[in-house]
């Protein structure tokens, strides 16, 4: 799991503060005061006997346009890369793969097996093959250029082997969306990416509304703080009324620690406040949930911007994953999305969501050839349990064969 987050930098102060921070004289339920932004914090204990907290920030007149920028030392960075694929091959997990295959069940049905039902009924590779398999794949959303170029794959390794059987053309189709996927991960590790070394790993996700980046935030929350991270949620989309109430939910849910202003604040007066929160508290993750907004809102993008450069202002380094939240259902509008995003805040990682929902998965391929920016994960329903780390042998294993796409 989180194969991508290098593992935990346990020092003897990270424990005792988180130790103090969760399990102080306050689980009493009394009201604490942690510093001059913060008013008061109710902790109270989860059905499961977990202490929790919310953490309500005071609400202060309009932002400045610019919080101060307090003197900070820049942490030093830790230059292994951030992303590293697993070095060693994965044991087969054939139950979760199957459960893939079935969560991936729709494009299964419309594009593999239609590829099978088309290549088990020729006997010959001709020009009217080609043509049905473009026409699949572009309805499956590999996008026209795309598609192209899994054709000429196609036809080279025919050529190659100098074969007639059509069913070499599904092996070369395979391989080349394998290959689409896992050098997309390969980049990423090329990348300038680093995890510090002092101080919170932050996530900030981004994208157009009703994506699901507050449920994607929600999850990957649950993820990290399973696998032993101390986890904080920023609520910084202070627009949609409903928003701050959706992310104490799924904090609730995993006594996970939310932090939250008024409806209405300026986010980057929330990210401010909880930048200093986090490291004061030295939480190991900090993940900030941002309003919905169209790529094509100027304004809008510009308050993203400004989110991230606060961020960066008050901890040097941060965000260290920007992570574009994309609906699979959308289609090559998807791309377009992805593109402004990426201009605009530098996008370093994806998340594609409602996989379960849409039988043109192949923009998972397409999203992460067109870009360059490597999958993080894949949403395949509603539930905690419905957000997948993503692994390109597993998708694409689980597309093709059922199984897990690793050919040993
Ligand atoms: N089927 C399915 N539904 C999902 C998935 N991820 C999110 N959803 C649903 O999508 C809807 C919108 O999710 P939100 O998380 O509120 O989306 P958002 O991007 O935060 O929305 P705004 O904040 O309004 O921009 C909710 O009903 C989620 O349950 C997924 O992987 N599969
Ligand atoms: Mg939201």
């Amino acid at each position: 799991m989180l194969s991508w987050f290098r593992k935990k930098r346990p020092t003897a102060e990270t424990t005792s503060q988180t130790e103090s921070a969760d399990l102080s004289p306050d689980q009493t339920g009394q009201e604490i005061v942690t510093g001059p932004e913060i008013v008061s914090e109710t902790i109270f204990e989860n059905a499961t006997g977990e202490i929790s907290e919310t953490v309500v920030a005071e609400t202060t007149d309009a932002a400045p346009e610019e919080p101060p920028v307090e003197p900070l030392t820049e942490p030093s960075l830790e230059r292994a890369p951030l992303f590293a694929a697993p070095k060693t091959k994965p044991a087969r997990k054939t139950g979760l793969f199957s459960r893939l295959a079935e969560r991936l069940g729709r494009t299964r049905e419309s594009f593999t097996n239609q590829l099978d039902d088309l290549l088990y009924g020729q006997k010959e590779i001709d020009r009217e093959l080609f043509e049905q398999l473009e026409e699949l794949l572009i309805t499956a959303d590999l996008g026209y250029a795309t598609t192209q170029e899994i054709l000429d794959a196609a036809r080279q390794r025919v050529k190659h082997q100098d074969t007639d059987n059509p069913r070499v053309l599904r092996d070369a189709i395979r391989d080349k969306m394998l290959d689409y996927l896992t050098r997309a991960e390969q980049d990423a590790q090329n990348a300038d990416l680093a995890r510090p070394k002092d101080g919170p790993f932050v996530i900030m996700a981004v994208g157009v509304n009703g994506v699901g980046k507050t449920t994607t935030i929600g999850k990957i929350a649950h993820k990290f703080s399973n696998a032993g991270y101390s986890v904080l949620l920023v609520a910084a989309d202070t627009f949609r009324a409903a928003a701050v109430s959706q992310l104490k939910i799924w904090g609730e849910r995993g006594g996970i620690h939310v932090m939250a202003k008024d409806d209405g604040s300026d986010p980057s007066a929330v990210v401010f406040d909880a930048m200093a929160h986090a490291v004061a508290k030295n939480y190991d993750v900090v993940l900030v949930d941002t309003a919905g907004r169209l790529h094509t809102q100027q304004h809008l993008m510009e308050e993203l911007k400004k989110i991230k450069r606060v961020m960066g202002k008050k901890m040097p380094g941060a965000p260290h994953e920007v992570l574009l939240v994309l609906d699979a259902t959308t289609g090559q509008n998807a791309i377009a999305q992805a593109r402004i995003f990426k201009e605009a805040v530098g996008v370093t990682g994806l998340a594609l969501t409602k996989l379960d929902g849409t039988a043109k998965g192949g923009i998972v391929i397409n999203v992460s050839k067109e870009l360059g920016v490597p999958i993080r994960f894949i949403g395949v329903g509603e539930q905690l349990t419905d957000l997948r780390d993503f692994d390109a042998h597993e998708f694409i294993g689980a597309l093709f064969d059922g199984g897990s796409g690793r050919q040993s």
